[in-house]
């Protein structure tokens, strides 16, 4: 044999077993995951189930690996990826999303939703839809809104129960300008700040507090460096399950349904576990150490927000907000 003949059969011989691989492994895509809590959470519970719906859905053409507790950044730096195709999905709350989709940020209005069945029917129905769809042209795909729960105040000085309490507390908030716009009303200092900073800035006493729904609250142990928790729910925090685009154009039809199926699976798995925390973790933080308020004076934060509400109408439209109110 000559050099040329056999420098062409070993190609020839690579090339069938590169066929052979093929024909007998369906090609494997993982998808990194990100989210801002730990797996065990509403977030990692969410995001095990789409994967999991995703994997089975696919006959095992798509498999997940889970990025939990900021460990691909804070929801900022994951929304910058999931666009740039750095990152493939990513569990976020509207937090920082209203930077990027600006439609997004009339659900971030305090008290605009009465209670839970309240914002998931709106979260699912037309109006949660046309705001998932406006999130494709900011080259974001959102397939399911997921959830984070009613947020409540935690700080370190002292007892919450009516707005008054609460003036002149430094609190930090999401990087999000309707929540701070809100919440000055009730005489806070807002200090926006990414999530993975805020423990160590609790600790350190940069800020006197913070707000997050109970699975965050319990998920994140911020009962080791804040002593009162007052249930202000004062604003409802929606989550979205996102995905790249660059994962979303390779999708066949059939495949596309799989993924948005799986988003609203992950979703009902969330909220059952915000339910969950809801019921069981007040005693787990009392437990904890924590002096607890259930019975806050919600009517005082409600007139002390009103005026914002002329500002939101400006921005938003006076009959959309409307329009969200009124779903029953
Ligand atoms: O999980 O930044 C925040 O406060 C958000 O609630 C975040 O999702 C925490």
């Amino acid at each position: 044999m000559n050099k040329t003949f056999r420098r062409s059969m070993t190609k020839a011989a690579a090339l069938m077993a590169c066929l052979f691989l093929h024909a007998g492994a369906q090609a494997q895509t993982v998808l990194k995951i990100g989210y801002s809590n730990a797996l065990n959470s509403h977030y990692g519970m969410g995001a095990v189930a789409f994967c999991d719906a995703v994997d089975a859905g696919t006959q095992g053409r798509y498999k997940c690996q889970q990025f939990p507790n900021n460990s691909l950044g804070g929801e900022r730096e994951m929304i910058e990826a999931v666009q740039l195709g750095t990152q493939d999905a990513a569990n976020v709350s509207t937090g920082a999303l209203g930077n990027f989709v600006p439609e997004v940020k009339i659900v971030d209005i305090p008290f605009l939703f009465r209670d839970y069945d309240h914002a998931r029917k709106v979260m699912d129905g037309p109006i949660g839809q046309e705001l998932l769809s406006k999130m494709t042209a900011k080259g974001i795909v959102g397939l399911a809104w997921t959830e984070n729960g009613f947020r409540h105040m935690t700080n370190s000085k002292r007892a919450i129960h009516s707005a008054e309490d609460a003036r002149g507390l430094k609190m930090r908030t999401m990087e999000n300008k309707v929540h701070m716009e809100g919440y000055k009303t009730f005489g806070i200092m807002p200090t926006p700040m990414a999530w993975p900073e805020v423990f160590t800035a609790l600790q350190q006493g940069t800020v006197d507090g913070q707000e997050n729904p109970i699975p965050v609250i319990l998920s994140a142990k911020l009962s080791q460096v804040q002593k009162y928790l007052s249930l202000t729910k004062h604003v409802y925090s929606p989550a979205v399950l996102v995905l790249s685009p660059a994962i979303w154009g390779k999708l066949s039809e059939a495949d596309k349904q799989v993924f948005t199926a799986a988003a609203r699976k992950a979703a009902a798995v969330q909220r059952k576990k915000v339910n969950d925390d809801e019921a069981n973790g007040i005693a787990e933080l009392r437990k904890d150490g924590m002096q607890i308020d259930e019975n806050v004076n919600g009517d005082s934060f409600r007139k002390a927000v009103a005026p914002a509400y002329t500002a939101y109408a400006r921005e938003f439209g006076a009959e959309r907000i409307a329009s969200i109110q009124a779903v029953k």
